[in-house]
């Protein structure tokens, strides 16, 4: 399907969407949000696709928020609908089955910064710039991040960046848990594809519940989500992928879990 803000490309098991906007920064207008929903909704349905990376187009930016423009005219109806969307789009990265690298190439600000909070993974280029200037727009963030980022970092470090909408550096972000680690602007794809690889690697269905299981527990008290735990490892065992990684760890070989 053809889309006209992003665009999705696959390399074997491995697809990359990117946010195709750079003349405004990659900033996240209507549109955008319905085909990244589309087209994501796509992805979830392709046992084919194993691994997800997001990216914006361009060097300069990941996402610069919300589109600025589009949100200025809207009423409270409006507000309700476009946040309601946002939502839906976090929502549905989060319930991939696959799991979604952030490959954050600059700044990731408002929902752009709650775009990658939605992922499973962020890695960030050296030049990357965080933070959730909304309330400089009057409005608060409104699409997850007011809940995910505390999530993520702890509530008094999000409550710094929510109230000052202070803009921070890739570094300070990977100090404080924002981003899983910092790399070169020109070696950022290339680490975003050798994990997404070594992802790919390993048991595709195990994969798949990890991410269930980390997802969903951390929404349970533990004695529920540990429970929920030994469910879905009592699942592995039935599943060729046990006997073949068991069997290669004994035999003293490579797993090799294609059609397992
Ligand atoms: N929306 C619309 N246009 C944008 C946005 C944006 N968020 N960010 C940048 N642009 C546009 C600029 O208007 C400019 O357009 P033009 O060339 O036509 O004038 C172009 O991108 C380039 O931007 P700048 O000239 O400003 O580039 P600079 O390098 O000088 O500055 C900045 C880069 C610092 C990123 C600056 O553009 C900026 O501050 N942008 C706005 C950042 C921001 O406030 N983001 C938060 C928006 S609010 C939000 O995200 C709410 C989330 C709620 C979502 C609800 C559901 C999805």
């Amino acid at each position: 399907m053809d889309y006209k803000n992003i665009l999705l490309a696959k390399d074997g098991a491995i697809a990359t969407l990117t946010i195709n906007r750079p003349k405004s920064l990659n900033a996240l207008n209507r549109e955008t949000l319905e085909e990244m929903l589309s087209c994501l909704t796509g992805l979830g349905r392709d046992s084919g696709v194993q691994v997800l990376i997001i990216t914006g187009a361009g060097e300069k930016s990941f996402v610069a928020g919300a589109d600025i423009s589009y949100m200025q005219g809207l009423d409270p109806a409006g507000g309700k609908a476009f946040g309601r969307l946002g939502h839906a789009v976090a929502r549905t990265i989060e319930n991939l089955p696959q799991p979604v690298i952030a490959a954050i190439n600059g700044f990731a600000l408002g929902g752009g910064c709650e775009l990658s909070l939605a992922c499973d993974i962020r890695l960030a280029s050296d030049n990357a710039r965080f933070g959730q200037p909304e309330v400089n727009l009057g409005i608060i963030p409104g699409f997850g991040g007011t809940q995910r980022l505390p999530r993520l970092i702890g509530k008094g470090l999000a409550n710094e960046l929510l109230f000052s909408g202070k803009i921070i550096d890739a570094q300070e972000a990977s100090r404080i848990g924002l981003v899983n680690r910092v790399v070169s602007q020109e070696k950022l794809m290339t680490e975003c594809l050798e994990l997404a690889r070594l992802i790919c690697s390993r048991g595709p269905a195990a994969v798949r519940l990890c991410k269930e299981v980390v997802n969903n527990g951390l929404e349970m008290d533990l004695n529920r989500a540990c429970s929920y735990e030994a469910d879905l490892f009592a699942l592995c065992f039935t599943a060729g992928e046990q006997k073949e990684g068991m069997a290669a760890f004994l035999e003293k070989r490579p797993a090799n879990f294609q059609n397992k």
